[in-house]
């Protein structure tokens, strides 16, 4: 029962090709209001320290420059970076966020085609005859999606987009604007929201793992091989095969009770990884407050109470931490020093502590443990689908031609 066999194979992909470099795409998506946006500002500000110089690019010039406004159009920014002694070429994905009624069905439809575009420029890369090597991946990775927090469980968009959407990319569900929630609050909508993605509905979320009964025997047994096992575990997606209601299948206990499993029997790396993203999911963030004549960062200092001033542009190299390219997985900031935060009249929260917000936890498992996981998942699982269903489509026309064609001969 090997968990890691999905990041072994993409190893051996990445160390074959000359560029050391994994692509990492990511999309945020969900209601209007949720932080989409505030999100990736404060992500590529937390990261301005590790972007590898002149690789900032984005696709709509001055785009995160100015002061933050409701996103109208999909937009992107992609940069490479440096962490951990691993290079990613990131890029982020902001959409325009849903309101209710008839608009979420459309918008959603349009952010469905969106990530197909992308498997369908593969497809097509693939059946060339002569292929670019230096094609890039652009398949999207992962979703990172803003939950509706108003409601305790999940709100029937939610349902929607999880169904739509986790059927074609790793859905990682999100708690935006965290600071606005007590404890409580948050522990409440984390449980709800658990309980009925894992336990009753059996969502296709990252991190819903299926195993068949018959490989739970095989294992048990242990009369095969560990890669013959490991290949026998499916994640699958209920929603696409019409199931999500079915109340049978595997708990959030049972798939922990699993990957415990593995990490006993090999130790398993991944199976670590995504038991502590179980642990967490789904995770609070908090962005930065912005200064609203220009857009930048407000400079709080935790113990101050003082008037603040905006901090240097990104891609500038100051010294502000809260914003250190430490290594480090997870950092206390310094209460001295300036954070990314917001400042209440009875508290500064900081969207880099722990312990106020998994802000730094998300970016350590974009960046780090789950990185190749989220890639190879992608190319292994949702690619291929896309590819069989339109190479089965294909073979249908031509068969369907080929019909229509054929003169009919009277006997
Ligand atoms: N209190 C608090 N406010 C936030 C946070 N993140 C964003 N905001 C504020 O919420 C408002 C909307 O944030 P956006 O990031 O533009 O939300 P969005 O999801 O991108 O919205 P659309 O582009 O319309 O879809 C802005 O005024 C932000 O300053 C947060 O973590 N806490
Ligand atoms: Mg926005």
């Amino acid at each position: 029962m090997l968990y890691n066999a999905y990041s072994q194979k993409l190893t051996g992909q990445v160390r074959s090709r000359k560029d050391p470099m994994s692509y990492l795409n990511v999309i945020l998506v969900g209601p209007t209001s949720s932080g989409k946006t505030a999100f990736m500002r404060t992500l590529c500000e937390r990261m301005k320290h590790n972007i590898i110089q002149g690789t900032f690019r984005e696709s709509k010039p001055m785009v995160l420059k100015e002061p933050i406004r409701p996103t109208e159009e999909l937009y992107s920014v992609s940069m490479h970076i440096e962490e951990h002694g691993q290079r990613t070429a990131l890029t982020l994905v902001d959409t325009p966020g849903f309101t209710t009624g008839f608009s979420v069905d459309h918008q959603l439809r349009y952010i469905a085609k969106y990530i197909d575009h992308q498997f369908e420029l593969t497809l097509a890369e693939e059946t060339k005859i002569r292929r670019d090597s230096k094609a890039l991946d652009t398949h999207i990775h992962a979703c990172i999606y803003f939950i509706d927090t108003k409601v305790s469980g999940l709100s029937d968009v939610d349902r929607y987009v999880i169904k739509l959407l986790g059927s074609r990319v790793n859905v990682l569900p999100v708690i935006g604007k965290a600071d606005t929630l007590t404890q409580v609050q948050r522990e409440n909508i984390k449980s709800g929201f658990r309980k009925e993605v894992f336990d009753v509905l059996h969502a296709p979320v990252y991190g819903y793992i299926e195993v068949d009964d018959e490989d739970e025997d095989i294992e048990e047994d242990g009369d095969e091989d560990n890669s013959a096992n490991s290949e026998k575990m499916v994640f699958r997606e209920k929603a696409q095969s019409g199931q999500e209601e079915k109340s049978s299948g595997r708990s959030l206990e049972g798939i922990i009770h699993f990957l415990q499993e593995c990490i006993d029997e090999d130790d398993d790396k991944d199976a670590h990884a995504m038991l502590e993203y179980l642990d967490v999911v789904p995770f609070t963030l908090i962005s930065y407050e912005e200064d609203p004549d220009t857009g930048r960062p407000m400079l709080i200092t935790p113990n101050s109470k003082e008037n603040h001033t905006p901090f240097g542009d990104l891609g500038n190299d100051s010294d502000e931490e809260g914003i250190s390219s430490s290594p480090s997985p997870i950092l206390k900031p310094s209460k001295s020093k300036p954070v990314l935060g917001r400042r209440y009249p009875w508290a500064v929260v900081e969207c880099g502590n722990p312990d106020h917000c998994d802000f730094e936890k998300l970016k350590m498992f974009l960046l780090g443990s789950h990185r190749d996981m989220l890639r190879v998942d992608t190319f292994e699982r949702f690619y291929e689908k896309y590819r069989s269903a339109q190479l089965l489509n294909r073979r249908a026309d031509q068969i369907l031609n080929l019909k229509t064609r054929t003169p009919h001969v009277s006997t």
